[in-house]
């Protein structure tokens, strides 16, 4: 199947459901410009996501992983929504059921106006007192090197999940709900390589969902998918409802 009757098989689908999920990951980002993690472009002073995004990282050198956090910051505070956030924010109102399940920390899908959403990694404007466990909101860029808690002088770490960390319940919950119901489930711009969000795609397969796949290349998960719409998700995202 070419892209053009792929694209109408996926609109088609979508005209016809009640329940749809979006699952999002760095891709939809990168057309504002938020480097991907896995992409030479996401790497930082030679550091890899994976060696700084862990508890033992920031134990060993908060400073360092701080620093990182501040490069990220600052290079989020100046990037907008695209299309393609904004096309999934539109989706809330178009299906009765809805949620979206996002990766990404970066805050532009609230930016764009989504609310029904989890942000199953975290937020890089939150963050988390490693004594008293507060979280609140802090967009301070740039933030300083090794911030303390108000209430308590403890350290303050971002409120993001790193590896080996597990992610908050409730958004497993609700996540697991929307996956097992919906009827189109729309999976954009990851490559699929982290779990638990890996498997997101595999168990609203198994519940019976339509999977699409929009991505730049080809993933872990494309095998797996019913459709895979190949190209940029700020030019291919915002055509799905268009009828
Ligand atoms: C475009 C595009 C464009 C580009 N348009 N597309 C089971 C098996 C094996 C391991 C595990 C397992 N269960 C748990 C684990 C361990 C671990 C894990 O998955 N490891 C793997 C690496 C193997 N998972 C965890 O530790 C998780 N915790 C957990 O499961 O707890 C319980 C547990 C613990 C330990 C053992 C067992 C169970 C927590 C994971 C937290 C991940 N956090 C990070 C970093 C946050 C730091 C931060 O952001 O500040 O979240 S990792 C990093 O990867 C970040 C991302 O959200 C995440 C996913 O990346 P994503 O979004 O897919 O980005 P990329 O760069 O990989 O891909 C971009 C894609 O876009 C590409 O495909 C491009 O082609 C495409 N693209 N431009 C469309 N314009
Ligand atoms: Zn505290």
């Amino acid at each position: 199947m070419g892209t053009g009757s792929t694209l109408d098989v996926v609109r088609h689908k979508l005209s016809a459901a009640r329940s749809v999920t979006v699952l999002t990951g760095a891709g939809i980002s990168a057309d504002s410009g938020v480097p991907t993690f896995r992409g030479t472009d996401g790497l930082w002073r030679n550091f890899r996501a994976e060696d700084l995004a862990t508890p033992e990282a920031f134990a060993r050198d908060p400073r360092l992983v701080w620093q990182w956090y501040n490069w990220r910051r600052e290079l989020i505070a100046t990037t907008r929504p695209n299309p393609a956030h904004e096309a999934v924010a539109h989706m809330e109102q178009r299906f009765e059921r809805f949620w979206l399940i996002t990766q990404n920390v970066d805050g532009l899908h609230r930016d764009a106006g989504s609310r029904q959403l989890s942000e199953i990694h975290g937020n890089i404007w939150m963050v988390r007192c490693t004594v008293c466990r507060r979280v609140t909101e802090n967009r301070d860029v740039p933030i300083a090197i090794l911030p303390l808690c108000k209430l308590c002088s403890g350290l303050l770490r971002p409120h993001i999940v790193w590896f080996g960390e597990s992610l908050a319940e409730d958004d497993l919950q609700t996540s697991g709900a929307s996956l097992k119901t919906s009827d189109v489930c729309l999976i954009i711009g990851t490559s699929g390589l982290v779990y638990p969000a890996a498997g997101f795609g595999a168990i609203a397969k198994q519940a019976g969902a339509f999977v699409v796949e929009i991505n730049l290349d080809s993933t872990q998960q494309s095998s797996l998918v019913d459709v895979t719409l190949q190209g940029r998700a700020k030019d291919i995202v915002p055509l799905l409802l268009q009828t």
